[in-house]
């Protein structure tokens, strides 16, 4: 787990074979900059690929994926509040019915309370579902709303599954 989320932070004890993992606080700011950011880039990101890799390296910005609809702003802030200070919460909604559809963005003041939620909280039950952080370059205005050309995100547009806690089927296999 620490070699992916945290490569290059595993040392060798020369020669004793043994390996020590560092703890968040022992990270370097160079380190702390380096920590996986994930493949997904943001398509309508408006700035150079540099800029948006630096904005992700730099932020204290987090997208939660896999929520159900049924999440509530208050059920966010107290979960990820366990890692710090929240500056803000964002609830993705239908770009529609301005009603939740599956993600949220979540602010800290400090980017290592970030980094503490990417450690310990992607990958835990919310509403008996597993979430999913990842590194966001900066919320802007819009960005709330899902891209499906049904409003909700677009990956549940093109979902085969059945996911009650996501609106049902897919929005594309309902029509067929
Ligand atoms: N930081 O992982 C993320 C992330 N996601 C998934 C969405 N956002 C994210 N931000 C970060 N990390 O502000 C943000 C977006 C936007 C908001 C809603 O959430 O930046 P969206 O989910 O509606 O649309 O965004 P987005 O993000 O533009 O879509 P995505 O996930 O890149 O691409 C669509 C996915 O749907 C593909 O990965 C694929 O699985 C599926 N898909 C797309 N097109 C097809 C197709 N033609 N056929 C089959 N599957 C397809």
């Amino acid at each position: 787990y620490y070699e992916k989320h945290f490569p290059g932070c595993a040392i060798d004890l020369i020669g004793l074979g043994i390996s020590y993992f560092k703890t968040l606080g022992d990270l370097t700011s160079e380190e702390m900059r380096e920590i996986n950011l994930g493949s997904y880039r943001d398509a309508k990101y408006e700035g150079s690929r540099e800029e948006h890799e630096n904005k992700l390296k730099e932020s204290a910005t987090l997208y939660v994926g896999n929520l159900s609809f049924y999440t509530t702003e208050e059920q966010i802030y107290s979960l990820f509040g366990r890692c710090g200070e929240i500056k803000r919460v964002i609830m993705g909604l239908d770009k529609f019915r301005k009603t939740p559809c599956g993600f949220c963005f979540v602010e800290y003041h400090e980017r290592v309370d970030a980094l503490q939620a990417m450690q310990w909280v992607t990958g835990t039950r919310l509403d008996n579902r597993i979430i999913r952080c990842d590194w966001d370059a900066g919320f802007i205005e819009g960005r709330q709303y899902g891209r499906g050309k049904s409003g909700g995100q677009i990956r549940d547009e093109y979902r085969e599954t059945y996911d009650p806690d996501r609106g049902g089927y897919g929005k594309i296999m309902s029509k067929k």
